[in-house]
């Protein structure tokens, strides 16, 4: 007879096609075994009941991480995944992020350093291409590629990281090439840096004017640009943080064109609007953040987007910058919009704030809650044989929820190194009792129980959803007898 190291007896366990009762057999770090009620295990844990879900996984963070500023944001992988754990995200992709003139090769591998000391929650790297000169597309990102990271993120805007469209162009080619998915921040440039400008010339500095010196419509352009781009190429790409119905409506007509595109939102975008940046002094610099909060109307939008399939992911986003000279504040007490980083906290927050909106209030369902949060971000970045669900063979990263909790979140609810907590003043119903990592117990009764370092190192392939679709025929495409070597790199 086979014992379970670990059985999770009554759980309601949630996948994103199906909730059903039953216990869930983990052995060596895996679900062996998913049944009705099975035979005793070495170890229990009686779920009496309550919601069961994948552990999430939160495709879009950024720890440890120097800005395009040159800032060093607030958090350590430490930090960063504890508070991830804490809050029920039991994988992170954060960024390996390239500036000009580095080595893309070498930048990979100081972040695997970083994470390697310090990260909790298991996690992969999308690579951040700032300098997408020949050499790093030939020379390292094959083999980088090759090595498990399968993932990149390019710049359409901010002065030292952006790509040209022939540079965002050179980078879709080798992404086809080896097979790599490719995600994108879709902002017009020229827009907001002239918008900035003239705000700032006339005395517009404060934050909320920060959402004004980001149009909508440099959004909507960029978005279009960037899926022109791609479909030129026939290279999947995933929109980063879509915050606009207008950018939403371009994602949607793609789609339904053929184009192999994806959709991200963030769940700041999901629950809060511009008003949290028009407080008085620099409060509202909490919420600057890139693209900017936007409409009540646009909020809405974004939930039809989800419902809808247009929308596939929400990340955090995790952006963190205190509220002092280390982060928004390195400028001075005073900065104006301009002067001040990017972004905001978020990371262990996510999966409470979304299982509140979508499952106690009934906004979705728990399978869809699943899915967002968890088995599509796997699938798309080529995890999903391994995490984001409830299945024989996958990963035994799962959350067991107190559904009855509920949680006025305040700035002092926060186990991330920002210091403040954006979604302070809510009120949160549903809390991760238990999250368990690859078996193991690591947050039970509000405690964390893992090691920095304890975390593991996902490589993956681009995924299925990486692939050139062959959907939409590209200007020369490979079958016509001119042209075919354009596609060669
Ligand atoms: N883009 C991000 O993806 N995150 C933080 C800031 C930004 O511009
Ligand atoms: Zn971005
Ligand atoms: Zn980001």
């Amino acid at each position: 007879m086979t014992y379970c190291d670990l059985v999770i007896r009554n759980a309601r366990i949630a996948t994103s096609s199906d909730v059903f009762r039953g216990d869930i057999g983990i052995r060596r770090e895996r679900i062996s075994v998913i049944a009705e009620e099975l035979p005793q295990g070495r170890m229990e844990i009686d779920a009496g009941g309550s919601l069961v879900t994948p552990g999430g996984v939160d495709s879009h963070c950024h720890i440890e991480q120097l800005s395009a500023g040159g800032l060093m944001n607030a958090d350590t992988f430490e930090s960063a995944t504890r508070a991830a754990l804490l809050g029920g995200t039991t994988t992170v992709i954060p960024f390996a992020a390239q500036h000009v003139g580095m080595s893309l090769r070498k930048v990979v591998e100081d972040y695997h350093a970083l994470a390697e000391r310090g990260a909790m929650a298991d996690y992969a790297f999308h690579m951040i291409l700032a300098d997408p000169r020949p050499e790093v597309l030939r020379e390292e990102l094959p083999g980088l590629v090759r090595d498990g990271h399968g993932s990149l993120k390019c710049f359409l805007t901010y002065d030292r990281i952006r790509l040209h469209d022939e540079q965002f162009l050179d980078v879709l080619l080798a992404a086809r090439t080896h097979g790599c998915m490719v995600c994108v921040h879709a902002e017009n440039h020229g827009m907001i840096d002239w918008m900035g400008r003239r705000l700032v010339d006339r005395g517009y500095t404060r934050p909320v004017h920060h959402a004004v010196s980001h149009p909508r419509l440099a959004e909507e352009e960029a978005i279009n640009r960037a899926i022109s781009l791609a479909a030129l190429i026939d290279q999947p790409l995933m929109i980063f943080h879509v915050s606009t119905k207008e950018g939403l409506g371009v994602i949607r007509r793609w789609q339904g064109d053929g184009q192999k595109v994806f959709g991200e939102t963030c769940t700041h975008y999901l629950t809060m609007t511009r008003e949290a940046l028009d407080r008085p002094g620099i409060e509202g610099g909490m919420w600057v953040c890139s693209p900017p909060l936007r409409e009540e109307s646009d909020r809405q939008a974004l939930w039809q987007g989800l419902a809808t399939g247009v929308l596939a992911t929400i990340s955090s986003d995790h952006a963190p910058y205190r509220m002092d000279e280390t982060g928004k504040l390195a400028a001075g007490p005073e900065p104006t919009f301009k002067q001040m980083a990017n972004g905001m906290g978020g990371l262990g927050m996510r999966m409470p704030v979304l299982f509140d909106a979508m499952v106690s209030r009934g906004g979705m369902d728990v399978r869809d809650f699943v899915r967002l949060t968890a088995a599509e971000p796997a699938r798309i970045y080529g995890l999903g044989e391994r995490k984001g669900s409830i299945a024989i063979g996958k990963d035994a990263d799962l959350v067991i929820w107190d559904e009855e909790r509920e949680i006025r979140l305040t700035h002092e609810h926060v186990d991330d190194n920002t210091g403040y907590n954006p979604y302070a003043g809510r009120l949160v119903k549903g809390w991760p009792a238990m999250v368990i990592r690859r078996g193991e117990v690591v947050v039970g009764q509000g405690e964390l129980k893992a090691a920095a370092g304890s975390g593991r190192f996902l490589a993956r392939g681009g995924g299925s959803a990486a692939r050139s679709s062959g959907g939409i025929a590209a200007e020369f495409d490979t079958k016509r007898n001119f042209g075919a070597d354009l596609y060669r790199e």
